[in-house]
């Protein structure tokens, strides 16, 4: 059925053995660019029933891997990829289909130029993604429909965007200009992108720096260790030690769940199986 066409760049972003078991059956993990096919009266209906939960963890971590591993686990389960690839290339606004340019690499490359204009695109590409409304077979499901996202609106504030004003990539007047918008958006959506729980992938940055170096993003080539302890500082902050001044009233008592992703658990069925366990109990609790 076409509602399970291209995963759009999820699978491109590098074929783990999750991903090879997964291919081979029906369902799998809708990309950003997949388009839902659910109408609108649909939508509304059943859309309360529809738990949402965004899985957030430094980079490179295992969040991709991760997802992969939940859509195979269970087709109640739909998740939504972090559109990097989009990211990666920036469209024409007159002819689409042309690239323009790698804004990831910019970022990369010239982060006092152009990490306010990376953090505005990335929240902005994420807020599309988070408004896409349930799939239509995701909503006539018996038991717990949920829908995963890989990050959220939230970590690109509370985490990237944050980080980036305090290094002094962002300056104080993009990053007044990015909180304005940020909130007038949530504000505005209100409901449609708020979320029931968060899953939080957990490692020494020290292990993400191994993952990160293994998974060989070109862009990502002068990441330094450094840059990744700050992000996690940030993620503890805001997940563990919750001292992060948040400004939605639902996300300051989400629960949260997280999980040791120290472990190889790509290649650990035993994890595998554990962490699915733990998500189960906490998605029923939600
Ligand atoms: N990224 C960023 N700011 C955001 C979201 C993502 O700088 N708000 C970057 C971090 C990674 C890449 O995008 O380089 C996403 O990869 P991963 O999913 O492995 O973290
Ligand atoms: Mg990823």
């Amino acid at each position: 059925s076409p509602q399970w066409r291209t995963p759009g760049g999820f699978l491109r972003e590098g074929a783990e053995a999750v991903t090879q078991t997964c291919v081979r059956r029906t369902h799998r993990i809708k990309g950003s660019s997949s388009r839902c096919l659910s109408s609108q009266a649909s939508a509304t209906d059943g859309r309360a029933r529809v738990k949402r939960v965004s899985i957030e963890g430094n980079i490179a971590v295992g969040k991709s891997t991760f997802a992969r591993l939940l859509q195979c686990t269970c087709s109640d389960w739909e998740v939504m990829a972090e559109p990097v690839s989009r990211w990666q290339n920036i469209q024409s606004g007159t002819s689409k289909g042309t690239p323009v340019s790698n804004l990831l690499q910019m970022m990369y490359q010239d982060p006092q130029r152009w990490s306010y204009t990376f953090q505005t695109y990335s929240c902005m590409s994420r807020l599309r993604t988070q408004l896409q409304p349930p799939t239509a077979r995701l909503l006539s499901l018996e038991g717990t429909p949920v829908q995963v996202y890989e990050r959220s609106v939230y970590s690109d504030r509370y985490i990237f965007a944050l980080n980036l004003y305090e290094l002094g990539c962002i300056n104080p007047t993009e990053w007044a200009i990015y909180q304005d918008w940020h909130g007038l958006l949530v504000e505005q959506f209100g409901h449609q992108v708020e979320l029931e729980g968060i899953i939080y992938l957990k490692a020494p940055p020290a292990k993400c720096m191994e993952r990160l170096g293994r998974r060989g993003r070109a862009e990502e080539k002068g990441v330094k260790l450094d840059y990744l302890d700050k992000l996690h500082v940030q993620h503890e902050k805001w997940l563990v030690e919750k001292s992060t001044e948040l400004h939605f009233e639902k996300l300051k008592n989400i629960p949260v769940l997280q999980l040791d992703a120290s472990v190889e658990f790509q290649r650990d069925t035993a994890v595998q199986e554990e962490f699915v366990t733990k998500v189960k109990n906490f998605f029923k609790s939600l």
